[in-house]
């Protein structure tokens, strides 16, 4: 998730994509721009601070429930097998998960691979005797593998809730190229996170301290930085919205008041009360969850919670 893509206020060539996706979420009604751009450096350190914040549950939550069941997935999954992570590993989850499942191999994929060198360095540092096998590619698409782990059973580890950022079909999509990535004999542990009062969801995402506002706001400074935008971003606020039909927080800026500007030279008009919608995070129930596994061609063959039951993790067999 934390890629230092560019210094703030330095200038880089916009990322083709990046261009695209705003544009084309400018224009479109409901306008949307995808999640993913939330995180240049400045967006990488806001959520870093997200994932600290009292009103933000899921990754303490989330680490607390992986530290008490990792001696049981261990034993369940057996030891030895190569584990697959899908992003890189800059938690404290991942050195959790490999001390007590002593894997033959850890193989962290992400698409960014300054940031993928940078993590599995450190990882390295920390596990001397771990063969690291960085592995840079969207795992969004199917991947095969290094050879060097061909022949063994695969441990994928999905954590954080990230699967709850996309929307179900799309999901189910990753959970298949996931199950053929990982291939025969394969087991998946993916963390999601639950559904729950509404309060607690939305103070989650819209925390007393204004992070998450700022997180969300940095991504109006990104287009401007790097599209060369003039959006007023003062006359945006945050919003976080609990869609109860969809069972998902939906992130949205605000327009405050009427405002136009540019964006790589295009114009834009936004009427007072008129939204971006920027972030969808769905919320699982413990059979959502096991319905969106079995979906995506996995048998859910283990579920743990945390005593509130505000987060869970499933481990599942292809
Ligand atoms: C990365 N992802 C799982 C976070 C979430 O909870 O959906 C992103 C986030 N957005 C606002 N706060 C956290």
């Amino acid at each position: 998730m934390l890629k230092p893509e560019i210094e703030d206020g330095e200038q880089t060539l916009a990322d083709p994509q990046f261009r695209a996706d705003v544009l084309a979420g400018l224009e479109r009604r409901p306008r949307a721009i995808p999640a993913r751009w939330f995180y240049d450096r400045r967006g990488s350190e806001l959520f870093e601070d997200i994932t600290n914040l009292r009103e933000y549950y899921p990754t303490r939550t989330e680490t607390a429930i992986l530290e008490r069941i990792c001696p049981e997935v261990a034993e369940i999954a057996g030891r030895g097998r190569a584990v697959v992570e899908f992003g890189s590993g800059s938690s404290t989850k991942t050195p959790l998960l490999l001390r007590c499942t002593a894997p033959s191999a850890y193989v962290p994929i992400d698409i960014s691979g300054d940031f993928l060198r940078e993590s599995s360095r450190v990882l390295s540092q920390a596990f001397p005797d771990l063969l690291v096998l960085p592995f840079e590619a969207d795992f969004m698409r199917p991947l095969a593998l290094p050879h060097t782990v061909a022949d063994v059973p695969k441990l994928g580890f999905f954590p954080g809730s990230t699967i709850g950022n996309m929307i179900p079909l799309m999901a189910v999509d990753l959970l298949r190229t996931m199950r053929a990535s990982l291939g025969e004999g394969a087991m998946l542990l993916v963390g999601m996170d639950r559904i729950k009062d509404e309060a607690t969801l939305v103070a989650a995402y819209d925390d007393e301290d204004g992070v998450t506002a700022a997180f969300n706001l940095n991504l109006l400074e990104r287009i401007n930085r790097e599209l060369g935008g003039t959006i007023p971003v003062d006359a945006f606020r945050h919003e976080a919205r609990w869609n109860d039909d969809r069972a998902r927080i939906e992130m949205h800026l605000v327009a405050i008041r009427a405002v136009d500007f540019v964006v790589d030279a295009r114009p834009f008009d936004l009427a007072a009360g008129e939204s971006i919608h920027t972030e969808n995070s769905h919320k699982y129930g413990s059979r959502d969850a096991r319905i969106l596994l079995r979906s995506g061609g996995w048998t859910p063959i283990h579920e743990w919670t945390d005593p509130d039951g505000l987060f869970a993790l499933y481990l599942a067999e292809a």
